[in-house]
């Protein structure tokens, strides 16, 4: 099984400002408050869709942002709320928290959803300051921000087709030719070290994963090379490609190789040799090439030990010859294969969806060299950034929770003196007693 691991950054949307407006009506002289409330911004969902196999996309795809909300307006109207953004993903994903290393939840199910990032309120309107002693309030609040995570995402995946062969035959080759995959190539034995994976995808729609997994040598079941770790792997692909170097340009006799590459996996599993096979003869455009092949056909249909004959298609990594008919013959034989279930190590039952909320501290305080007191901390730098400071009502307010919140008293207590001054931010201010 491989694991697939991908980074992304998760930004939501901010809620809409509330507004500062009164009513201008024909006949009242000095109309009540009338700012509407923000929208509220958008929050990001990862959505499961059973269509997706790996967290391939999120290679080229990594930060995701949704929208804010609308501003709210006068004559009392609300902005408009943003659209959540929904973020497709494979089944059996895990995400985490890659700041806090939490994991935010397990998406096991089609359709499940997890809110990574939820949008900021929208801000409150005049309106909703509104009392009998403050009949007319110049306060608004600004929309609050949106969430951001940094976010770890993690697929267990299993390859429906695994490149089984020697080493050197050209296997990373027609992975890197029939996927995005980048896997390393050389013209030394073992360049491939551990399997890379990639997502095949026909001009008809039909997908499926592919694997290239380390060369196979004689004695690899017992140890050999590189060869019993993978041949674990081989044991979860349903189709088997089994390259073949046709060129001869190592000295080798391709269908002797083929033998022994099919006698590994019969010691290491008998049932692998009842697992489809599909030959793929390479390096087609060498010279003795087409000379080995006629030589290989022959003795596949007299000394095979195979039950069942296994279809022959010659294709070079190099011209792309018959590379369409490759992955189209394949698809039509896992079409006839039945799935594995995927095994996330996991129970039904234990697959719970986690959510975290770390306890915030209200604020911070230090003072700096410069003898400014600086303020901090999460919840009381949203509450700033709610703070609409170009009435000075608003600022009257946001004054008021700092105090609520308990950070005069921790000045005083700090040894503040009336004249200090207190910095949030890019925003500074005299603390006075
Ligand atoms: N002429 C020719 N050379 C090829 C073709 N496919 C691969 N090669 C060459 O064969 C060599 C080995 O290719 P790889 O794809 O690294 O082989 P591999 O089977 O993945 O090898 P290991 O990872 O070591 O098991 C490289 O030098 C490739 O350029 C082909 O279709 N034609
Ligand atoms: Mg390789």
């Amino acid at each position: 099984m491989f694991v697939d691991q991908v980074k992304i950054t998760v930004k939501a949307g901010k809620g809409g400002d509330g507004m500062v407006a009164f009513r201008r009506e024909k006949f009242v002289p000095n109309g009540g408050p009338a700012g509407g409330d923000g929208g509220h911004g958008g929050s990001i969902i990862l959505r499961v869709d059973e269509g997706l196999r790996t967290l391939m996309d999120f290679r080229y795809h990594r930060i995701f942002k949704s929208k804010a909300g609308q501003n709210g307006m006068i004559k009392g109207m609300y902005g408009r709320k943003a659209d959540n953004l929904y973020v497709a993903v494979p089944e059996g994903t895990t995400v985490h928290d890659l700041d806090t290393g939490e994991v935010l939840g397990d998406l096991t199910e089609n359709g499940q959803e997890l809110v990574v990032a939820a949008g900021g309120r929208g801000g409150r309107g005049n309106i909703k300051f509104a009392s009998p002693k403050n009949p007319a309030p110049e306060i608004a609040e600004n929309g609050e921000p949106g969430e951001e995570r940094n976010l770890q995402l993690e697929l267990k995946v299993l390859a429906d087709v695994g490149l089984v062969g020697f080493p050197s035959v050209g296997k990373s080759t027609l992975l890197s030719v029939l996927t995005s995959a980048k896997p390393k190539i050389a013209e030394y034995h073992f360049t491939t070290l551990v399997p890379n994976l990639g997502m095949v995808q026909l001009d008809d729609g039909r997908d499926f994963v592919m694997a290239d997994l380390p060369g196979l040598i004689e004695g690899a079941s017992n140890g050999v090379g590189l060869g019993i770790q993978f041949l674990r792997h081989v044991e979860r692909t349903r189709v088997i490609i089994h390259v073949v170097d046709m060129s001869g340009m190592e000295g080798r006799d391709p269908f002797a190789d083929f033998e022994k590459i099919n006698q590994e996996l019969a010691k290491y599993d008998p049932d692998l040799l009842k697992r489809p096979q599909i030959v793929a003869a390479s390096k087609m455009d060498l010279p003795d090439a087409q000379e080995n092949l006629e030589k290989f056909k022959e003795k596949l249909v007299e000394d095979t030990t195979l039950d069942a004959v296994p279809k022959i298609i010659p294709v070079s990594a190099i011209t792309h010859a018959n590379l369409q008919s490759l992955v189209a013959q394949t698809a039509d034989l896992l079409e006839k294969t039945p799935k594995f279930e995927i095994e996330t190590g996991q129970k039904a039952e234990d697959k719970v969806v986690y959510t975290y909320k770390p306890e915030e501290k209200p604020f911070t305080l230090k003072r700096d060299p410069d003898s400014t007191w600086v303020l901090g901390g999460e919840k009381l730098e949203r509450l700033f950034q709610m703070t609409n400071l170009e009435h000075d009502e608003s600022v009257m307010r946001f004054a008021r929770q700092m105090r609520a919140m308990g950070v005069d008293d921790e000045l005083r207590a700090r040894g503040a003196k009336s004249g200090d001054v207190v910095q949030i931010g890019k925003f500074t201010f005299e603390f006075v007693e």
